[in-house]
């Protein structure tokens, strides 16, 4: 007969097997467990602490997903899930993503490297991941139907190969890719070289970051997946300015920064102040009979670039894409320009009507930083951007590399304004100001005069005015 102290004995036999069954379950997890990141803030530069050395990246508003050592292989744990990313303070967008952002972290790995990556399925509908640029077998390469099938919502699938080959890469879905791409899921991948690599250079800091476009109504919070080109907020890493962080660097650093492309056009990438060149592609380094001083880049679609630069000029330099609606946030685009159009008479008429009613748009649109129009709830503003002298007038894919003298090595944070030296700022001329002679040759032109002169049309330009009056 068992007692009631053979029972107690027995169940806590039971209770310390259940523990160590549970213990041993945890160490030797098939899978690791995933790791989730929300806030918006660059993270520090991950330094491995297992595994082959390397000056690890820095990824814009972003991270670097841990990973486990299991009998020399990397194994990460990718989580496809939707995600509230902050694009900007006070503007929040309902996104698709990894491990609890949008992009997702970004892996750095050593050329040579054995990696496994557990990719589960938390979206409402299948996936894939495919390794956008990388040497594996075809049948890792994560094209959903052809290479395999696709994951199933809850399912979790195994990715294996070795990074064959130094550089930088990205990741994003191979399955609905229109719709899991507008929404946001792609991230980054590095894969450093293992030893001194004749054409990679070794740099103070390394940047990367992510090219996206969203096109969200203002005022709501999900991205229009059928838009094709008319986006409306064009980020980096899922972040618009004035959301992006700044690139702080030592005075003389030497400085390289990646970027990959998954927009659906191209983005020509511009730095102030310095040249750069371009070292690496989406094929890995470049040649260096290959390479010349540029400022600005230009990255197609599916595209990565790796610039690097020595930066010996202090200051705040503005560092943006080039195409100048890619530095704005939502807006309309069927505007017509108003530009010098008097519209007094038939805002007075609307203003009967609409009393909130306001002309936008007869000086250019730098009024628009200025006027306190209302916006919608969780709307991001068109062009704004506190800077020391003002309004900075940006949105979009903008950000300042901030090089200082006294930046600690290896320090990211954000040094502040720079403060420029005596007579070194541009300043408003208050001498006399003379009449400028015209140019009044008539000859020159390759089209003979006519004869008579035309009857003129009638065009009636306002000049522009220190106010707005009475509307
Ligand atoms: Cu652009």
């Amino acid at each position: 007969m068992t007692s009631r102290r053979d029972f107690f004995r027995l169940a806590s036999i039971a209770g310390g097997a259940v523990a160590v069954s549970a213990v041993s379950r945890v160490a030797l997890a098939a899978l690791p467990d995933p790791v989730i990141q929300t806030s918006p803030d660059t993270m520090p530069p991950l330094v491995p602490n297992t595994g082959r050395a390397y000056n690890p990246v820095v990824t814009l508003n972003g991270w670097t997903l841990p990973w486990r050592m299991n009998n020399g292989v990397k194994e990460f744990h990718l989580v496809a899930e939707p995600v509230v990313r902050e694009m900007a303070p006070g503007f929040k967008a309902h996104l698709w993503g990894y491990n609890g952002q949008s992009p997702g972290p970004t892996i750095e790995v050593v050329e040579g490297d054995r990696v496994r990556i557990f990719v589960t399925n938390k979206l409402p509908e299948h996936t894939s991941i495919h390794w956008h640029g990388q040497r594996l077998p075809s049948g890792m390469d994560g094209v959903a139907g052809l290479t395999q099938p696709a994951i199933q919502p809850g399912k979790t699938f195994v990715y294996e190969f070795v990074a064959r080959r130094p550089g930088t890469f990205m990741y994003h879905p191979h399955a609905d890719e229109m719709t899991q791409m507008a929404m946001g899921m792609m991230g980054f991948w590095v894969t450093h070289p293992k030893a001194k690599h004749p054409l990679i250079d070794e740099v103070n800091r390394d940047f990367c970051f992510l090219l996206n476009a969203y096109d969200i109504d203002p005022g709501s919070y999900t991205p229009k997946i059928m838009t094709m080109l008319d986006f409306n907020l064009w980020s980096w890493n899922s972040r618009i300015f004035p959301g992006i962080d700044s690139l702080n660097v030592r005075l003389n650093d030497k400085v390289r920064i990646r970027i990959g492309n998954l927009t659906m056009t191209n983005h020509p990438i511009h730095l102030h102040g310095h040249e750069f060149l371009v070292t690496g592609t989406d094929g890995g380094p470049t040649p260096k009979s290959t390479r010349w001083y540029e400022v600005t880049t230009d990255v197609a679609v599916g595209q990565m670039r790796q610039i690097e630069f020595l930066a010996d000029e202090e200051g705040d330099w503005a560092f943006h894409c080039h195409k100048s609606h890619h530095t704005m946030n939502a807006m309309g685009h069927n505007v017509p320009t108003l530009i010098g159009v008097d519209h007094r008479g038939i805002a007075k008429k609307i203003n009967s009507l609409i009393p909130d009613y306001m002309v936008m748009g007869e000086r250019g649109m730098a009024d628009m930083t200025e006027m306190e129009m209302p916006i919608p709830d969780n709307t991001a503003p068109m062009m704004t951007g506190e800077g020391p002298f003002g309004s900075v007038e940006m949105g979009g894919m903008f950000s300042v590399l901030k090089v200082r003298r006294d930046q600690k090595s290896g320090d990211y944070s954000n040094p502040g304004w720079f403060k420029h030296p005596q007579g070194t700022v541009a300043h408003e001329y208050t001498g006399p100001l003379t009449e400028p002679a015209r140019f009044k040759s008539e000859g020159g032109q390759s089209m003979p005069r006519a004869q008579k002169p035309l009857t003129p049309t009638e065009v009636k330009v306002r000049k522009p005015s220190s106010g707005h009056e009475n509307h």
